[in-house]
């Protein structure tokens, strides 16, 4: 009763205001175009009697027009009332107020489960934390990731294979086969968004945590894992970087033909896979918005590799159509074999390419230049290397001309860049928008202080080893800044865990801490690796 009556209120007094707009309008229309809205100085006063009856006039068309309105209301079909907002429309909150960078992190408020060690599943896992979720990662007590102690430079402290895969996260030391254990784990699995892993094939399952199980605990819970081979023929197998960059196609394709296949430096098996699952796992997020459910997103190390290396697949199709022209091969007449050659550092794309020697090469390992002859700039190239004449010789006035004078041509270059130091040739080259890249080593990088002042490389300070460099977050949005935090020690924030996340009391702490659930075996379980 007391809601219809309320209804009528608000209805007469949205008619009211309809009359008042009405009038309004009216009024407005009445105007000459081009006149003030103030109304005359000098009034002509009408006699207040006449003035009452037109009022009264005027309040009766005003009813009988309502009247008719209503009526054709009432013969109209209703649409339904759609209130469109440029939000709304995307069912997406109003844009934020704020400034841009202030407005919380991309990833703020997804808890994941990472239960990852090595290195591929630790990058996925370091850049879901840099884009500022929650990662807690599960260590076996007393030993943790396993790089804790590979490759140690600082005695007794995690080393930076470690400390550089690990930051932006919490640490907690849980044995995931103790009974307790489990029951620490299932906690953590009914409040998690993701699990991420990239344990051997099979090990999650031999630990009681099944897909069926998990997904019966956590409907809602991602399951991403890093295996080294899809379905197969080789999924039972570990794999590490090396194997992946085999097995994916890019060792066959490295190096020189002459020479064996080669692993490049870039761990494009374990962080290139590390990275696809990140892509994976933000997608599945997304898709639970609708769903609500979770889902398992698998990212094989191989199928990784080949994804970066395709463009060798793209070669391997257009070899059944003749010789690849850009191919140096090509311009010294080796035929080619059945499957794609190791190019060298031919570029490999259309725009031929190739390493150059720059001033101080004999005594400096890194002082070439990547030079590419890219055809728009080939005047600009001519001129800069004394052989104007070759701007208009057919033999090299073309990209088609010289693909047969490749090496003859970049021999000539090499005269010219081996007089200048690389940055030289490249402030030179850059004038006349040659692309040129110089053979930076790692200690250029380390104090390249551009990279310092976009965040791409960071200092961060360690209570145990001081300070140490690594990489930031590659990918920078406007309005999700990153801030790279240390990595934790083994079991840091084992407590902080259990009671303020996962609600355990301080009694049943104790109880935990005696059951040999989170800590250490009396025996390391595992020697320390070198
Ligand atoms: N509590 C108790 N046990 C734990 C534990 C914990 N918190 N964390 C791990 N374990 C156990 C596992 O259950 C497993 O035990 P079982 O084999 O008895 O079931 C054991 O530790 C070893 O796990 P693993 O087989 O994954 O580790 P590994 O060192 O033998 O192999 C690797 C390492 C990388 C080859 C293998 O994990 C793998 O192939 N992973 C997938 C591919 C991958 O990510 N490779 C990238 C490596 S980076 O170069």
């Amino acid at each position: 009763m007391a809601k219809t009556a309320k209804k009528k209120r608000a209805a007469k007094r949205v008619k009211k205001k309809a009359a008042v707009a009405q009038r309004a309008a009216k009024h407005a229309a009445s105007r000459v175009p081009g006149r003030s809205a103030k109304p005359a100085t000098k009034k002509v006063k009408a006699p207040r009697k006449a003035a009452a009856k037109a009022r009264s006039m005027a309040a009766a068309e005003r009813r009988a027009e309502r009247a008719a309105r209503r009526k054709v209301r009432a013969a109209t079909p209703r649409k339904p009332a759609v209130k469109v907002t440029a939000a709304a429309a995307n069912g997406l909150p109003n844009p934020s107020g704020k400034p841009f960078g202030q407005a919380g992190k991309a990833l703020d408020g997804v808890k994941i489960l990472d239960f990852t060690h090595v290195q591929s599943g630790p990058t996925c896992t370091q850049l879901l934390g840099y884009m500022g979720a929650d990662c807690i990662k599960v260590e076996r007590p007393g030993v943790g990731d396993i790089t804790r102690g590979q490759l140690r430079d600082v005695k007794g402290q995690d080393s930076l294979y470690f400390t550089m895969l690990n930051g932006n996260k919490r640490s907690i030391t849980i044995d995931s086969k103790h009974p307790k254990g489990k029951e620490i784990l299932e906690r953590l699995i009914k409040h998690c968004d993701v699990l991420v892993e990239n344990f051997a094939p099979g090990a999650l399952d031999r630990m009681g945590l099944t897909w069926e199980y998990i997904h019966k605990t956590n409907p809602r819970m991602i399951v991403a894992s890093v295996k080294g081979f899809g379905p197969g023929p080789y999924e039972d197998c570990k794999v590490y970087e090396n194997v992946a960059q085999c097995a994916g196609g890019a060792a066959s394709t490295t190096g020189f033909r002459d020479g064996p296949p080669l692993v490049t430096g870039a761990q494009i098996g374990d962080s290139g896979t590390g990275l696809h699952l990140a892509f994976g796992i933000v997608c599945a997020l997304y898709q639970r918005n609708r769903t609500g459910r979770g889902q398992k997103v698998l990212c094989a190390m191989q199928d990784g590799v080949l994804n970066l290396a395709r463009v060798k697949l793209r070669d391997q199709q257009r070899l059944t159509h003749g010789p690849l022209t850009e191919y140096s091969q090509y311009g010294e007449g080796i035929p080619f074999g059945k499957a794609v050659p190791r190019a060298g550092n031919d570029s490999g794309g259309g725009q031929p390419g190739w390493i150059l020697k720059c001033k101080g090469w004999e005594d400096d390992p890194d002082a070439y230049i990547y030079f590419i002859t890219q055809a728009p700039v080939w005047g600009p190239i001519c001129d800069l290397i004394g052989k104007p004449e070759w701007k208009t010789d057919p033999d090299y006035a073309t990209p088609p001309a010289r693909l047969p004078r490749l090496r003859h041509i970049f021999n000539t270059i090499e005269e010219w860049t081996k007089t200048m130091t690389k940055f030289e040739v490249m402030d030179t080259c850059n004038k006349h928008d040659i692309p040129v890249g110089p053979i930076l080593s790692m200690k250029e990088i380390a104090e390249e202080q551009s990279l310092r002042d976009t965040g791409t490389v960071v200092e961060v300070d360690h209570p145990g080893r001081g300070k140490y460099l690594t990489v930031g977050n590659p990918v920078k949005m406007s309005d999700s800044i990153t801030e790279v935090k240390r990595s934790p020690l083994l079991g840091e924030h084992t407590e902080e865990i259990l009671t303020k996340v996962l609600g355990y009391s301080a009694e049943e702490v104790a109880g935990i801490k005696t059951s040999g659930a989170i800590t250490a075996p009396e025996k390391p379980a595992k020697a320390e690796a070198a």
